[in-house]
């Protein structure tokens, strides 16, 4: 009897632990963290005042010097060297150079309590191993009645002879009477600024930006350009990312989704997406191989999603190769180079497209060390080109991220760490396009 008991208790082990895959199939769906919806935020744009808001700044390209003040320094135009369009100023000086421009007062009305995005270009005519020779500056200075306020974006330290990009982001109140873009260059012990400065852009932007325990999300939008024509709404929209592990012992980015799409398409309506990119701590490529050379397509979404990197640098060797984005980390900088993503998959509506997505990912293999691991990752669609005939138009666009979490081995075979799935979270920001 005791032996018929032991065998049946036997037998039921067997087939308790024969069964096990079952089980496993059975709760591991459970185990996988599930998707987070982190934040979302709706912005109503009129596109009838973008129209105002075309060509805000006079000369912006520096074919002369129309609309300009010299505040300080010696500034002419020149053909020797340029970024973008031909010309660009060339500025020698002793001391600080500064010069600057007053926005129309249809622009003020248009930019008032919004945040407003400055940016220009310079190049050194030389440059230090530490950038304390012929450094530049943003600045975006408003008045209201007797007080003048200045907000400086960071100073950019040239470390060769080659482009960089200088910008600032301001939040204009709304009581501005007057509102100033400045430009500013030095060297350190205030010994004057020599080189050249070209490509003033100004933008408004939008931007979400959210954050859990594992790290930051951010998403940023801009419209550059928009034209009413044949009873058609045309609109050019550029936009920014921004990932960044809070816990890069503990956290990486397995993968990154982003989606743009017309949420109330009628016949007709369409988008057209051009470059994407993305660049990361690791620099890897991810997706594509193919570098970004264009820069031109890094002046709208892109600039925007890197304010949200302290002590950035953009830098570009000339105006039609490779751009780099660089960040100083623990006194040192580290350059991040911009590769190519491919469209995923394209969302279609009545045979027209009207939105789509692009996904790549990054290493989450097994490892000897965490080398491989991203854990911060940015770019931009340079720009989504979006056709539609009747108002209110919504747009949302979608930033998704798949995080993994480091899990440390100690085996008897060795040390090495792994990545157990640690859930996905997404931000959403929806522009409503009114008249
Ligand atoms: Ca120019």
């Amino acid at each position: 009897m005791r032996n018929r008991i032991k065998t049946l208790i036997i037998f039921f082990l067997i087939v308790l632990i024969a069964l096990m895959p079952i089980y496993v199939y059975i709760i591991s769906p459970y185990l996988k963290s599930k998707p987070k919806f982190l934040s979302s935020k709706t912005i109503i744009i009129k596109l009838t005042d973008c129209l105002k808001f075309s060509d805000p700044i006079v000369s912006c390209d520096f074919e002369d010097l129309s609309g300009w003040k010299i505040e300080k320094g010696n500034v002419s135009v020149t053909s020797k060297d340029y970024f973008r369009v031909e010309n660009s100023l060339y500025i020698t000086s002793n001391e600080e150079f500064i010069i600057s421009q007053k926005l129309s007062n249809n622009t003020i009305t248009f930019i008032k309590g919004r945040e407003v995005f400055f940016s220009f270009w310079f190049k050194p005519l030389n440059a230090s191993k530490k950038g304390t020779l012929n450094y530049a500056w943003a600045e975006i200075r408003y008045r209201i009645g007797q007080n003048v306020t200045s907000v400086f974006g960071a100073k950019v330290y040239p470390r060769e002879v080659k482009w960089y990009c200088a910008f600032v982001v301001a939040q204009v109140p709304n009581s501005s009477e007057e509102v100033f873009i400045v430009i500013h260059g030095n060297s350190l012990g205030n010994k004057g600024f020599n080189g050249y400065v070209d490509t003033a852009f100004l933008g408004l932007w939008n931007d979400l930006k959210a954050g859990s325990e594992k790290g930051q999300i951010a998403l940023s939008t801009i419209i550059p350009r928009y034209q009413f024509d044949w009873a058609l709404y045309d609109v050019w929209l550029g936009l920014g990312f921004f990932v960044k592990s809070l816990k890069p012992e503990t956290y990486i980015i397995k993968s990154v989704k982003i989606e743009v799409k017309i949420r109330n398409p009628d016949y007709g309506n369409y988008i057209l997406f051009y470059k994407i990119a993305q660049a990361n701590d690791k620099n890897l490529a991810a997706d594509g191989k193919e570098v970004l050379r264009d820069w031109r397509g890094l002046w709208a979404g892109s600039l925007a999603s890197f304010c949200k990197v302290s002590n950035a640098t953009i830098r570009a060797v000339n105006s039609t190769s490779d751009i780099y984005f660089s960040f100083c980390e623990e006194g040192h900088f580290k350059d991040l180079r911009f590769y190519k993503v491919n469209l995923d998959k394209e969302i279609c509506y009545e045979c027209y497209t009207i939105g789509g997505f692009a996904e790549w990912k990054y290493s989450s293999e097994w490892g000897k060390n965490c080398s491989k691991y991203v854990v911060m990752s940015l770019g931009v669609i340079e720009k989504a080109y979006i056709s539609f005939s009747k108002l209110p138009k919504n747009i949302s666009m979608s930033l998704t991220v798949n995080w993994g979490e480091i899990v440390f081995h100690n085996t008897i075979l060795g040390k090495y760490y792994s990545i157990r799935d640690a859930g996905t979270e997404t931000i959403t920001l929806i522009l409503i396009l009114t008249s």
